[in-house]
């Protein structure tokens, strides 16, 4: 199985470049954003839960995320692998993803991580709010928020990676497709 992780700061890209990447090597796209906007959407329990958070720009809780995860990964037992988006956002996700994987008999083969200024970020994010009716995009200081809570918990999670070298820097500001041919290089080196 080739599970990859693409990381990176709200804003950088991600969902955006998962998208192309999904189409191009087959992966299992796994977004824990989307999935709890789905939630969110479905008035369920959990979606009421998490949007106490998100609204605010703060991470929701690691045991909600974990569980949402494990469920993905169990459903899907047949795929070549996963793209994780947006997870994990702290070590705990990460250690709780490692054993999940290990439990499957495989591993995390590759961390791709998107640098992107803070302010090209906000830029964004406020761009996409005019049209995307997410409520965290709307209000700049949620957006610095979220910004904050990125360097504060989650960034971590590259080191935690790059302890095992798994973890390959990307230039995030440019073309849609300058930066999706920089990841596929990463990945068809790394397949190779
Ligand atoms: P996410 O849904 O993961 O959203 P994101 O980080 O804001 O966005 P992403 O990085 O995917 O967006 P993209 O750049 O593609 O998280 C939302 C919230 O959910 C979190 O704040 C948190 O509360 C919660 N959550 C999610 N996962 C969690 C977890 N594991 N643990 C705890 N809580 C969790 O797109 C941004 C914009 O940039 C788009 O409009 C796009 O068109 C544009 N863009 C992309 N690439 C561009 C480029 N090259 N040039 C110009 N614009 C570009």
């Amino acid at each position: 199985m080739f599970n990859l992780i693409l990381f990176g700061p709200p804003g950088s890209g991600k969902g955006t470049q998962s998208e192309n990447l999904i189409k191009k090597y087959g992966l299992k796209h796994l977004s824990t954003g989307d999935l709890l906007r789905s939630e969110i959407k479905q008035g369920t329990p959990l979606g009421m839960e998490a949007k106490s958070f998100m609204d605010k720009g703060q991470l929701v809780p690691n045991e909600v995320v974990i569980g949402m995860i494990s469920s993905a990964v169990d459903a899907n037992p047949k795929v070549a692998g996963f793209l994780f988006d947006g997870f994990p956002r702290t070590t705990a996700q990460a250690d709780a993803l490692d054993k999940l994987l290990e439990l499957k008999k495989t591993s995390i083969s590759l961390m791709l991580a998107l640098e992107v200024s803070e302010e090209e970020l906000v830029k964004r994010l406020l761009k996409r709010g005019q049209t995307s009716g997410r409520s965290d995009d709307t209000n700049e200081n949620v957006i610095r928020e979220r910004i904050n809570v990125y360097h504060n918990e989650t960034s971590a999670v590259a080191e935690h990676y790059r302890k095992f070298n798994k973890v390959e820097m990307i230039e995030g500001e440019g073309s849609i497709d300058e930066i999706f041919a920089s990841i596929s290089k990463e990945i068809d080196a790394k397949l190779k």
